[in-house]
């Protein structure tokens, strides 16, 4: 993704298009590596989060606000707090900003990785009852490791930038790692684990924890909001929660899944997620690995392409993430005894 600058006139004629025409400020806004955000604010001091939305990862933005606003609207009828559109003009949608709760890009607490998980649970549970249709698919196959193998392999055969050969440990790890890649996608296909609505970007900084209590005041980051497995949401706090260091920490000593949060983060999901069946439970730990991994595979193909797709701050950032990914993976593996044994003793079993 590119790391585009945008003039303040460009900012300003986005925000009046979507119907604010007394802009004062708009500065580039968070850590996302998919979106063009910012936040504005207008001459009476309210903010806002405005959004270029990124074509090239997301061809069909209709259908996707589409879906972003029928769950929005389902969770706020509940009487929970969500994302408010204020405007969408494609590609540029505008958002209330929510005051009050910040979003982290590393946890520094237990606690917070139990409330995190609340929250992800809660936003899981609250749309099992939204009434059909089907949501749209925006992204198909997004967590589908057998295919992110696939494009994994035909960007190390193309090899446009000459990377291959900087990366044979890399593939090494992932051949290492075929045998398993199938279990979700293939227990989904059986019908064993079921299709749910699912965020499928569980990442920490897609929650708003709150400045004072930290409780997850709002989930965000809506856009791939579709069908999908309760797991992969699981797996993607494993994968960011439990993390001793960032997602591009390049020392990787530093990197490592901690227990501690492992198991404060299956409190808060279990908490809150009641609807789940046996081959779900059983696969919690699993998971947290397989996102793991898969994360890990996108980066190492968009090294490989060219980094055409996450945005990055310099050469080898992809390459840099992969690592610690694959990093992470080893650390769970090494605690898969323990971890296992944290989701029976929750489960009472
Ligand atoms: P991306 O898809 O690029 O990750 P996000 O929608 O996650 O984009 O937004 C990037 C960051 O902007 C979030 O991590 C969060 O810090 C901030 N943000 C997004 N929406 C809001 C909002 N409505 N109110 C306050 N902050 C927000
Ligand atoms: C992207 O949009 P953001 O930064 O929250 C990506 C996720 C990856 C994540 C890795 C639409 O999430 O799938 O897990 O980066 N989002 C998309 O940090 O591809
Ligand atoms: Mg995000």
């Amino acid at each position: 993704m590119s790391n585009r600058t945008y003039t303040k006139e460009e900012l300003f004629a986005a925000m009046a298009s979507l119907g604010v025409k007394d802009v004062v400020s708009a500065e580039r806004y968070g850590s996302g590596h998919i979106n063009d955000t910012f936040r504005v604010v207008d001459a009476k001091g309210v903010q806002y989060i405005l959004q270029r939305i990124n074509t090239d990862i997301f061809p069909d933005p209709d259908a996707m606000m589409d879906n972003i606003t029928r769950v929005t609207a389902h969770i706020r009828s509940k009487g929970g707090r969500s994302l408010e559109v204020l405007g969408y003009v494609r590609p540029w949608r505008l958002y209330a900003f929510i005051t009050g709760a910040r979003t982290v890009d590393l946890i520094t607490d237990a606690r917070q990785a139990y409330l995190a998980a609340n929250a992800f649970a809660k936003f899981q549970d609250a749309l099992a009852d939204l009434p059909q249709p089907r949501l749209n698919e925006i992204l198909p196959k997004f967590h589908n490791t057998l295919s992110r193998l696939e494009l994994l392999d035909a960007a190390a055969k193309a090899d446009v930038k000459g990377r291959r050969a900087l990366v044979s440990r890399e593939l090494d790890f992932v051949d290492a790692h075929r045998a398993e890649a199938g279990r979700i996608v293939e227990a989904m296909a059986s019908g064993e684990i079921p299709e749910r609505i699912t965020h499928n970007d569980t990442k920490i900084n897609n929650v708003m924890l709150d400045d004072v209590t930290q409780e997850g005041v709002a989930v965000i980051d809506l856009d791939t909001t579709m069908p999908g497995s309760a797991l992969y949401d699981f797996g993607d706090m494993v994968r960011t929660s439990t993390a001793a260091a960032a997602e591009d920490e390049k020392d990787l000593s530093k990197v490592f899944s901690r227990e501690e949060y492992f198991e404060a983060l299956v409190k808060g999901y279990l908490a809150g997620a009641k609807f789940l069946n046996d081959a779900e439970l059983d696969a919690l730990a699993f998971s947290g690995r397989l996102i793991t991994f898969t994360i890990g595979v996108r980066f190492l193909t968009d090294y490989l392409a060219g980094d055409t797709y996450f945005r990055t701050a310099y050469e080898g950032h992809n390459l840099v993430r992969c690592r610690t990914q694959f990093k992470m993976v080893e650390s769970m593996e090494a605690q898969r005894g323990r971890y296992e044994q944290i989701v029976r003793e929750n489960l009472g079993r």
